[in-house]
């Protein structure tokens, strides 16, 4: 992916010059990182992530021939669809967009043809939820091209259709809620199940801590098949356990010992337990202890690794690092099998930290890290 500038008025003059007229706005949805709760949501569970400052751009005007052409100056291509175009399974970066325009139509909304030309600082691959950030940007700007009125959390489910039933993947609702519903400074608790959202204030200053970001730059050939693995095993042991969802296990022993396949024993108890830490990590926060959050971050680490089964070399080795130099609570950040750690760095070491993770990577022959410095950002919105 091309770098290129990611300010709004940098893209309003790309899309002068590309289209030769003035976008009627310009729309931004962030990438995210999860905090804690991973691979609870389609288990009905609790998630905590916060949306992150880079994001996905998106300028835009109506078009009046019926088709939407859309340019990512990331990929340097437009592309061009109409309406028949719409199917679902559709290749390419481009069937994130068609997705959401297939599912506002799906939904019953009117919609006119648009130009859209669109950059992103999201890292793609990273396990940071660049899809989703440009899902939910498209939706931004195509419901008001468009004048719907649609809800925040209604907008993350129409993302989350475009991902799972246009896309093909069978993700959980955390991505499209994160880029949508966060709000600067805070963590965002939301239920699964009820949908319940709220802000959660994660002011790392106060701590003195900052949150490192570093992606091992791993490759996620298995993601999606292992995936769509991890759900099954889930939703069947629920089967097993006559229980809607894993979030409505109780008593993880009893259920531990009516399952007989140690696989899905281990898969279980990553779910139920991190469900718990989810929800220890909300009371840590609403409290306002940051740094108390280290071990149940360190617990959800060592559970995705060794019952969900979902880190890589890389990134166990860059969470090791990452906890002998003093950081707290490293863990990997999003789906797994490569992608992103987060970790709570004393302010001003994140450079340090970061400088001895990469020094670990030369050693054992791993290609080079990236990392920045996280800051807690606002949801999908107008820019302009
Ligand atoms: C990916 C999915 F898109 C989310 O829905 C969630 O399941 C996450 O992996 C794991 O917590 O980001």
């Amino acid at each position: 992916m091309r770098r290129v500038s990611n300010d709004a008025a940098a893209l309003a003059g790309a899309f002068r010059a590309r289209t030769g007229q003035q976008p009627a706005g310009v729309w931004a949805a962030p990438g995210r990182v999860n905090l804690i709760g991973e691979h609870t949501d389609y288990n009905d569970g609790y998630v905590m992530p916060f949306a992150l400052a880079q994001r996905v751009l998106i300028a835009a005007a109506p078009r009046h021939d019926g088709s939407w052409s859309v340019t990512s100056l990331n990929n340097h291509s437009t592309e061009v669809f109409r309406a028949a175009d719409l199917q679902p399974g559709m290749a390419g970066w481009q069937a994130y967009v068609a997705g959401v325009v297939w599912a506002l139509q799906e939904a019953g909304h009117r919609l006119g043809g648009a130009d859209l030309v669109l950059s992103s600082d999201v890292p793609t691959g990273a396990g940071l939820s660049s899809s989703a950030a440009l899902e939910c940007a498209v939706l931004a700007a195509l419901a008001d091209l468009n004048d719907l009125d649609i809800a925040g959390l209604e907008r993350a489910k129409l993302a989350r259709r475009a991902e799972n039933a246009f896309v093909g993947a069978p993700t959980g609702l955390m991505d499209q809620a994160a880029a949508t519903l966060c709000t600067a400074g805070h963590a965002l608790f939301f239920d699964c199940r009820t949908d319940d959202a709220e802000q959660v204030r994660f002011d790392t200053a106060s701590a003195s801590l900052e949150i490192l970001v570093l992606d091992t730059k791993t490759s996620h050939a298995l993601v999606d098949s292992e995936y769509a693995a991890r759900r099954a095993s889930c939703e069947e042991a629920a089967r097993i356990l006559g229980v809607a969802a894993l979030r409505d296990v109780t008593d993880l022993d009893s259920a531990l010992e009516r399952l007989p396949d140690p696989v899905i024993r281990r898969r279980v108890r990553h779910v139920v337990t991190e469900n718990a830490r989810v929800l220890e990590a909300v009371d840590v926060l609403r409290a306002g202890r940051i740094a108390d959050l280290a071990p149940l971050l360190d617990a959800s680490h060592a559970s995705m690794r060794d019952d969900f089964e979902i880190t890589v070399p890389q990134v166990d080795l860059a969470v090791e690092v990452a906890q002998a130099c003093g950081a707290l609570g490293p863990r990997m950040t999003g789906g797994g099998f490569g992608g992103c750690i987060i970790a709570l760095v004393p302010a001003g070491d994140v450079e340090r930290v970061a400088a001895e993770i990469a020094r670990s990577f030369v050693d054992a022959g791993y290609g080079a890290p990236a990392h920045f410095t996280a800051v807690p950002s606002a949801g999908a919105g107008r820019l302009q």
